[in-house]
This record gives structure tokens, sequence and C-alpha cells, in this order.
């Protein structure tokens, strides 16, 4: 049957490579008197296993040879460049059906349900742009240094990558992330919530070195202004601490690869533990200066309407903060019995030392395991064993820093913000689960 069917005889295997109906048959045969009375012995033993597991009486998928294990394989290389398989078509970034799009200023969101681990797939990295991508030519990049420097000078991207480099996992989150929570607007889905987020390993040349190379005056000049080479001119004022703590990179590099152009190809700016607005892409000013300049990007966007009415500016670290990626809105739980329940957490002033889960809504807490690597400023994993009775449940995680911070719950957050904020919204997530399995999201004081 298998070397007969159509999809095989396209793709003509080498001679050496067939078994002829008959072999197969007997093959098929073998194992399935092999399968049988091994799953007659399994049966006979006393105690079923406590986790759930796929029903191996009559299944054809563990009886019957499947037809990649008769056929030729593809060859080396016909995907040059790999792609993920077939059957994960389904996670993908996504734009939020509640936002609308205007002109290139979009959003899509990282698929954060279906990833493991703590480093975001390049092509799912979330992508916020405020007037669309750009895919830069390297040879036409430039980047230029002015201001309160000795000598003003313009970088080529072969200039930045000769000097030496560092490597860093760091997690970037828009500042507007959950931000449709803030109006209770339960969004569905994770990736909708919380999808604002990844986390990748960034290469690049610290800015301290670039800028030491042009003379900056250190002493004067307190701030830096990052420019955009995109038509939004994208422009963000940084402290210069952070540029002298030499945390902060001029980056080509992502996930071992050069910057994907959605991401700032050639060259972006990396910000850790700040706000993804300040991450400039398609990097090509930097201008030293004496106090911050108030651009558009950060005088009328990503400030916080506070209770008494006044805008806060500059709020531009992102605090401590975790969400279960899974389960989560959405998902259906099968049946009842045992779940990993997995999240992440994360905090832009150090390092996640511990992460408590409740499945009642916040009544009672369990200490989650962390996952290693736990590093500063990077999304840190965690999971957490539970046995769902089949009963309502209300699951949350509250996360920690090692500055002693603790993840506010909604009411706690909105008693010091208020309710009409977009930006900076780290408050506890809660996803109920009710009898059928079905999860979705709530809102929990
Ligand atoms: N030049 C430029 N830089 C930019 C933006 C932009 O539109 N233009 N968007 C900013 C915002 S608001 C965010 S949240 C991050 C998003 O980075 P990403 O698209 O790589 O996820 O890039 C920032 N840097
Ligand atoms: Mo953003």
């Amino acid at each position: 049957m298998a070397l007969t069917d159509a999809r095989l005889g396209r793709v003509r295997p080498a001679p050496e490579n067939f078994l002829s109906d008959e072999q197969i048959q007997s093959v098929k045969e073998g194992r399935r008197d092999f399968l049988r009375k091994a799953f007659i012995a399994a049966s006979a033993a006393a105690a079923a296993p406590a986790v759930a597991h796929a029903q191996s009486a009559g299944d054809p998928a563990i009886l019957e040879l499947q037809p990649w294990s008769t056929m030729l394989g593809k060859p080396v290389a016909a995907n040059p460049y790999g792609m993920p398989s077939m059957y994960e078509r389904n996670l993908v970034r996504r734009e939020s059906p509640g936002l609308t799009r205007v002109g290139g200023s979009s959003v899509a969101f990282t698929p954060l349900q279906g990833l493991f681990g703590i480093i975001t797939p390049s092509g799912l990295h979330f992508e916020r742009h405020h007037q669309g991508w750009v895919d830069i030519d390297p040879n036409k990049h430039r980047l230029m240094i002015n201001g309160l420097v000795k000598t003003d000078a313009v970088f080529t991207m072969d200039d930045i990558m000769r000097l030496p480099s560092v490597s860093r996992i760091h997690f970037i989150e828009c500042g507007a992330n959950t931000g449709m929570e803030w109006g209770n607007v339960a969004v569905p889905t994770v990736q909708y919530s919380h999808g604002m987020i990844s986390c990748s390993e960034f290469t690049g040349v610290p800015l301290k070195a670039i800028l030491d190379m042009c003379g900056a005056d250190y002493r004067k000049g307190r701030f830096i202004l990052a420019e955009g080479a995109d038509g939004s001119s994208m422009t963000r004022t940084i402290p210069m601490e952070m540029v002298e703590s030499g945390e902060v990179l001029v980056a080509y590099g992502m996930n071992g690869e050069m910057l994907r152009p959605e991401n700032g190809y050639p060259l972006r700016l990396v910000v850790p533990g700040v706000q993804g607005v300040s991450w400039v892409k398609w990097l090509r000013r930097i201008e030293v200066g004496d106090m911050p300049w108030a651009t558009k990007d950060e005088a009328v966007h990503y400030i916080d309407l506070m209770p008494d009415g006044l805008h806060r500016q500059y709020s531009s670290i992102q605090e401590c903060k975790s969400v279960i990626t899974t389960p989560s809105g959405g998902q259906t739980l099968l049946d009842k019995g045992f779940y990993n329940v997995s999240g992440l957490a994360w905090s832009g002033r150090g390092k996640i030392t511990r992460v408590d889960v409740s499945t009642d809504g916040g009544i009672n807490w369990r200490t989650a395991r962390l996952e290693t690597p736990v590093l500063s400023k990077a999304l840190t994993r965690f999971n957490i064993d539970w046995v769902w009775d089949g009963k309502p449940a209300i699951l949350q995680s509250r996360a920690m820093d090692d500055t002693g911070y603790v993840q506010p719950s909604y009411g706690q957050l909105r008693a010091v913000r208020g309710t009409k904020s977009i930006y900076h919204n780290n408050a506890i997530q809660s996803w109920k689960v009710v009898e059928s399995g079905e999860v979705s999201n709530v809102q929990v004081l």
C-alpha cells in the first residue's frame, strides 16, 4: 500500500531504498504480533500509571508501520533556511482582533502559550512598529554620534562589527504590554494579554565603548538620545548611568544570527530592563546631552495618567511581573488529573528570586520551581505540579525579584495607579478554569 501511494511515486526513491509490498507486509505483521503480545503483558500488570497516556489497544499509530518509516526522506538542504514543521503552522505572531492598524503603526504578539524555556524563536519575536518595518541595506546604514563628545563620528556596520563584542540574554517588553486589561477588557489569550514580550540573546558592542572612542563628556552629558532610521523617527532619552553600567548595547545579533528586519536589522539599541520603546530599532544616531529631550515618543506616548490627573513621564523600568502561559486563556484541559503549570517571570530591576502559584484565586499559594538559567533582566521559566480535581479553579502566579519587590494584585496596582493608564501594567494575571476544562481570562482584585 505504502509504495503505491501517489505521493511516494513522485519522489522516486532510489531502488535500493525500496522494500517490496510483501516485505513491508511482513514487517507490519511481525510488529503487530509483537505489539499485541506486549500490550497483553502490560495490561496484566497490577497498577495503572497515574499520568494520562494514549490508549494503545487497536491504535493504528502504534500497530501499523507508518509511511514515513518506509519512504525515502527529503534530501538535506531541501529547506536551505530551516522552518518549523507544517504541523506547527498555528504557532504564529498575531495581530489582536481588538486593535486597529493605523498605517504602519501596529503590533503582532508573541504566541507565549506555545513556547518553552526562555528564548523566543526569532521568527516569533513580537513586533511593534510606529511606522511599519524596513529592511535596510547594511552597506548603506550609518550610526552617527554627536552632541557632547570631543569628536563627532560616523560608523559603518563594518566599523561596528570589528569592535569587541558581548552577547547577553535579556527580555524586551513593550510598555503597553497587558495595557488592555487596565480597562477591564479581558482579551481572550495570553498571546494578546502578555505577548508584547520576548527574550533573546543579543550580540553587539557596549554603547559605552563607542562613546569612549568619541570622547563623550560624562560630566555634563548625563543623557543620550537614540534615534531610529525608519519613518517614525523614533527618539528616546536614556539616562547616562545606564550606558555607563555597560549594559546598553548597540546590537546587530539576535539568537546567533543578524537581527531580523522586523526587529531593527542591521542595528538596534538594547536597554536591559527598560520598556521596549527605548530599544530603538534601525539605530542611526546617538546624541549626548545634558537634559532629557522630551520628544513626542516620551511626552505624548508611554506616559502614565495617575489618579490625581497628572501624567508620569519616564517611568521606563519594567517592574517585576509574571504570567502562567499554560494552562492559559483559550486552552481546554482535556480531563482531570495531572498538569504541569508553566509560566514566565521577569523583572527590569534584576533577577527573579521566587514565583508563587495559586489555584484557588489567591487564597493559598505554593512556591514554583525556577528553571535555570535565572538571569538578570531576562525571562525566567517556572513550573509547578498540579492535580486538577475537575472543579472550578483560578490560576495565578506572583513573582518576586532580588530587590524584594512583590508583583501586585489588580487592587494594589489600581490603588497607586488608578484605572486610566495604558502602560506599565504588571498586575497578577488570573486564568479561570471551569468544569468543562475551558480556561478564560478573568480579573481578580
Ligand atoms: N526605530 C524604531 N524603533 C522602535 C520602534 C519603532 O517603531 N521604530 N518601536 C519601539 C517599540 S514601541 C517597541 S515595544 C520595540 C519593539 O521591538 P520589536 O519590534 O523588536 O519587538 O521597539 C521600539 N523601537
Ligand atoms: Mo512599545
